[in-house]
């Protein structure tokens, strides 16, 4: 078994007045350090704040579902395919050798975290990060969903050309078994016309209420039937247009609820489906870039205190921006310019080849260097005061993307970036990138990170630590925990999104740790700078 598979006991104990085990939770403290600071007349005044707090974290795993939303298309279809190939350990022949299973790509059972150091040598220690806490292991996911397209799995595998032919003939007995996804929702003006004529396996009629329903019986009968304790509902479908906001019809969750009621026209299928998810009380993740999560879907969360999370996977070329663009202006190097390109053959691109879902990927696509920007006003100037629009972003790096579909390199996607800078005293420095890959085996392993981190994130409550003894509450519906996986992060209104991917891996890195009482992450490493 590849080591990224192989299923290890939990052996991670803390010693520490901080942390106690009982059979059914850990429980942890953890003092929340930050610093307050008041700016007057050009002065910054800093004041260092601590806040003690709670975790507890229900060390059962339960039995976990995923529910796919666009199960037959490539992600979909591939990550059935090898979660499959893990669990059977099938393992084929390529042109190369012999390619055993993995989950590398999956930054929960594929990476590691530093936990301290040996005393003595000094020697750091790092672990699984799927150790640090109990998660569900991917192999012991049972997979279920919808498609509006009904092609039998095995079929829509062989359909997505993404795997290897020898693991698609050995895989394909198993998938067969899946049978096919069951039918979907279909608003044939929320994705391009082109996917027409895939759509052969949708619930009939136009009345939303009724679509509800049906998808909330799905939901109630695969738990039923696969005696689950949690699903995660998965938006990997098409990309949709955007909604319109509009006051009255998506505003409000009661708004929201009688738009459903009503069929208006502006309610999405992933809407739908994310408000199908609430209203069970099961986690809903949009793997997609469309703003399903109109206002009226999280205030319903709020309300329903059920779990949120997006938006878009975060597979190449975004992740490799999101790295890139902090290292550019962190060194205080301005890149006057970022341009991306890229060129696909599958399904995805040939839907994202309409103007309206083009403009959604764009979006989420677009925004992933702002809050680096934001965060050096030395190099780029900060908005005038009371500027609207585009203005009101102050000085910003010109920033294109462009999606081409050319159907022959399939889910082969290219990606190429030109980054522009200014250097020293006038100099240019260009950087060129170009990123070729499988698209679904970069964004496959995301998708289990998002469900395992999901599932766990709905095992762990927290209490401010204060003289009134208060109850343990869940964490806040919108998992922003979830940024470092998606490109363009919801986080709690009126909270900042972080981009940065090092800031993102460090905010889970440290949240996971304090659940187990140890500190956050420093590179301080003090006893290698002293005597
Ligand atoms: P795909 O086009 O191969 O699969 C999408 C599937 O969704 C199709 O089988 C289609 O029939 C189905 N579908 C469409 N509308 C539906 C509905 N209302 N209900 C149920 N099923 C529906 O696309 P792929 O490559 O699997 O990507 C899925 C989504 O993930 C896309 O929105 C894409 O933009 C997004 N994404 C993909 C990444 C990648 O690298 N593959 C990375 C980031 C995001
Ligand atoms: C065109 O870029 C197709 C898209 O669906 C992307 O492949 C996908 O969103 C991944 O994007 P990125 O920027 O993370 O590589």
């Amino acid at each position: 078994v590849h080591p990224t598979a192989a299923r290890r006991p939990n052996y991670l104990t803390v010693q520490s007045e901080n942390t106690a085990y009982t059979d059914e939770h850990i429980l942890a403290k953890y003092y929340n350090r930050g610093a307050d600071v008041v700016v007057a007349d050009g002065q910054f005044t800093v004041t260092p704040t601590v806040q003690p707090f709670e975790f507890q974290t229900t060390r059962k795993v339960g039995k976990t579902g995923l529910m796919m939303i666009g199960i037959g298309g490539n992600n979909g279809s591939t990550l059935c395919a090898t979660i499959l190939a893990n669990k059977h350990q099938i393992s084929w022949h390529t042109k190369e050798g012999v390619q055993q299973p993995n989950y590398i790509g999956s930054v929960l059972r594929a990476s590691t975290v530093r936990i301290g150091s040996e005393p003595g040598t000094g020697k750091e220690v790092h672990i699984p990060i799927s150790d640090v806490l109990p998660m569900v292991h991917p192999n012991d996911l049972v997979l279920g969903g919808w498609d509006i397209s009904g092609t039998p799995m095995d079929q829509a595998m062989k359909r997505s050309r993404v795997l290897d032919y020898d693991l698609q003939r050995q895989v394909a007995p198993h998938m067969a078994l899946m049978g096919r996804p069951l039918p979907s929702i279909y608003y044939p003006d929320f994705i391009a016309a082109n996917q027409e004529a895939r759509a052969d396996n949708v619930i009939p009629g136009n009345d939303k209420q009724a679509h509800l329903e049906h998808i909330r019986a799905d939901i109630r009968r695969f738990k039923a039937e696969n005696g689950l304790d949690r699903i995660v509902v998965f938006w990997t479908a098409n990309t949709e247009r955007y909604s319109d906001i509009i006051p009255g019809v998506n505003d409000t969750a009661d708004n929201l609820l009688a738009s459903i009621k009503s069929s208006h026209s502006e309610v999405s299928p992933s809407t739908v489906f994310a408000v199908a998810a609430i209203l069970e009380g099961e986690p809903f993740v949009n793997g997609a870039p469309q703003n399903t999560f109109v206002p009226g879907v999280i205030a319903l969360a709020e309300r329903e205190k059920s779990f949120i999370g997006g938006d878009d996977l975060k597979s190449g070329q975004t992740k490799l921006k999101s790295v890139l663009a902090e290292f550019l202006v962190n060194a205080g190097i301005k890149p006057l310019s970022i341009a991306s390109y890229n060129h696909l053959g599958n399904n995805d691109g040939h839907n994202l080849s309409a103007e309206p879902q083009f403009k959604s990927k764009e979006i989420s696509k677009s925004s992933v260097v702002d809050d680096m920007v934001d965060a050096n006003r030395l190099l780029y100037k900060a908005p005038a005061p009371g500027a609207k629009g585009k203005a009101a972003k102050g000085e910003h790096p010109d920033h294109i993307v462009v999606i081409k579909y050319v159907p022959a390199v399939g889910d082969s996607k290219r990606a190429i970036d030109e980054y522009y800078s200014e250097i020293f005293c006038g100099g240019r420095q260009t950087i060129n990138i170009f990123n070729e890959c499988e698209d679904s085996l970069l964004a496959t392993p995301l998708i289990l990170d998002l469900t395992i981190l999901t599932e766990l994130l709905t095992r762990i409550k927290y209490r401010a630590v204060s003289e009134t003894a208060t109850d343990f509450a869940p964490l806040y519906p919108v998992l922003s925990l979830l940024s470092y996986m998606c490109k363009a992060p919801l986080v709690k209104p009126g909270t900042d999104v972080v981009n940065s991917l090092g800031r993102q891996r460090n905010a889970l890195e440290s949240f996971l740790k304090a659940c187990i009482g140890l500190e956050g992450n420093s590179d301080l490493l003090l006893e290698t700078r002293i005597w």
